[in-house]
């Protein structure tokens, strides 16, 4: 019995011996196994092959072209450190022994893996268990910005969940605009320097050699001198940026769309285009001629979603004229529902109708919001409801545990800082952001989705709250993560 065992042993090794003298690319399918695993992976070689033939030209391998084509390839060696080996010690530059199975990472020269004496010498090194390529490992996480632990309400709307359904392809599409329709955006924030949309029309340089975001000429013809990045229908000029001391616009900006950048906080679509539109100035407020124009520039302009957290306890006939074409337009109007706890309405005499938030009983792209409490999951008292009119509630305010961080949804303000504000303000953009997020991954598909459909996707997709019972029709909440879903399958 023990000679048989002897006699099988030798076979098995003339085997390994013959393969040894085969070329490299056979050699490799018939090389003794660690485990049942092959020690030099066959992907290895396909890789460094695949890299080594850029040029179509050479069809062989032979060492003369492959001597010039020195370039190296990341590798990852697994050893048996307790047992010793030169080859081992040229490759991992390993110092401790006996320390049981380790991997390393390794730089090996293509040539030398297509080497059979180098096959040979690894096949037959009891040390090296194998040999494959190194890859390079995500976190399987889908924001890590700095201050995303204070962002109770992204957790809320289950925007990380959805962003693990989005392909990192996907997720560098930046293929939407969402127009701020409020006191502007501050583009120099850290948050949302990357999210600038850029008038096309109004950058470059003209014929004389002059930038055209400052020639004084409206070069795209759109009615508007200079508009770059938006429009400031205060001053009517290109300045859309935040007068001293106006925070609002920038907060709103950066709960849609703020980057996921690692720093700061993070908008619920960080990929999103952002125009800024500045209707207030440094006043409180400002007149519906300056929001209507707004809405029809945003729409004109290509914008994808209108954010418009503002509003008045009014009829106006001229706010639904500006409101039908943005809708017509195929543009998302998302309005906040104002914090009166108030009951609105939807008959134009009542002193409960809100312009333009009770539009959105009307059209099929205008979706009104009502707060959430992100920490209590229940409806903020503070916010105005109503089942006519209010179709969806999202985060407005949070009463985390610990309160040194306020009760507010933390966002940008401008020059690069953060604050805690709360209010429907703050529930409209993160619905905003979500439609914006909607469309781009249509968009990436290759379709272009009607407002109606994404409005409907909206609040079909989010939650039932009870707290929402009578105030929300169908008493819903943001629900990213099943948007995301009812839109990828
Ligand atoms: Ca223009
Ligand atoms: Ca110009
Ligand atoms: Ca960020």
């Amino acid at each position: 019995m023990k000679n048989l065992f002897i006699a099988t042993l030798i076979i098995l090794s003339a085997c390994q011996q013959n393969s040894a003298n085969k070329t490299a690319a056979s050699a490799q399918s018939s090389m003794a196994n660690f485990e049942g695993i092959e020690k030099l992976d066959p992907l290895l070689l396909e890789e460094a092959e695949l890299s080594s033939n850029t040029n179509s030209s050479i069809s062989t391998r032979s060492n003369a072209l492959r001597l010039q084509s020195s370039s190296r390839l990341d590798t990852t060696i697994v050893v048996d450190s307790n047992c010793h080996s030169q080859l081992v010690q040229n490759l991992t530059s390993i110092k401790k022994q006996n320390i049981g199975i380790r991997s390393y990472n390794s730089t090996i020269d293509k040539d030398t893996l297509f080497d059979p004496d180098f096959n040979k010498q690894i096949k037959e090194d009891p040390c090296i268990l194998s040999v494959g390529p190194k890859l390079v490992m995500k976190k399987r996480i889908t924001l890590q910005d700095a201050e995303l632990y204070k962002q109770d309400h992204i957790q809320q709307i289950k925007l990380p969940e959805a962003l693990l359904r989005v392909s990192d392809k996907e997720n560098k599409n930046e293929n939407t605009v969402i127009a701020i329709i409020d006191d502007g955006v501050d583009f120099d924030h850290q948050d949302l320097f990357d999210n600038t949309w850029y008038n096309r029309g109004e950058t470059g340089v003209d014929k004389n050699g002059i930038p055209k975001y400052k020639n004084g000429i409206d070069d795209d013809r759109n009615g508007y001198i200079d508009d770059f990045i938006g429009y400031n229908f205060v001053d009517q000029n290109n300045n859309a940026l935040p007068y001293a001391n106006s925070n609002h616009g920038t907060h709103v900006a950066g709960l849609a769309a703020a980057r996921s950048n690692l720093i700061g906080v993070s908008g619920v679509h960080g990929r999103a285009k952002i125009m800024s539109i500045n209707v207030f100035g440094n006043s409180l407020y400002t007149s519906n001629a300056l929001i209507e124009n707004a809405i029809r520039y945003a729409a004109d302009n290509g914008a994808d979603v209108i954010n418009l957290s503002l509003g008045v306890k009014k009829y106006s006939r001229s706010v639904e004229a500006a409101i039908a074409y943005a809708n017509k337009s195929n543009v998302v109007v998302v309005v906040a529902a104002g914090n009166e706890r108030e009951k609105l309405s939807k008959n134009r005499f009542s002193k409960y109708y809100e312009s333009p938030g009770s539009l959105a009983a009307f059209y099929d792209g205008v979706i009104t919001v009502t707060a959430i409490d992100s920490s209590t999951e229940r409806f903020s008292t503070y916010s105005n409801f109503g089942t006519d009119v209010v179709e969806i509630a999202a985060p407005g305010s949070e009463t985390s545990s610990n309160l040194t961080f306020g009760i507010g949804l933390l966002s940008t303000i401008p020059n690069n800082q953060y604050a805690r504000y709360s209010g429907t303000s703050m529930s409209a953009p993160l619905v905003a952001g979500a439609a914006s997020l909607a469309i781009s991954l249509l968009k990436s598909k290759g379709i272009r989705p009607k407002n109606s459909h994404i409005k409907k996707l909206l609040i079909q997709s989010a939650t039932y709250n009870s707290s929402l019972l009578s105030r929300v029709k169908g008493s819903k909440a943001l629900n990213v993560q099943a948007l995301i879903k009812s839109i990828k399958n």
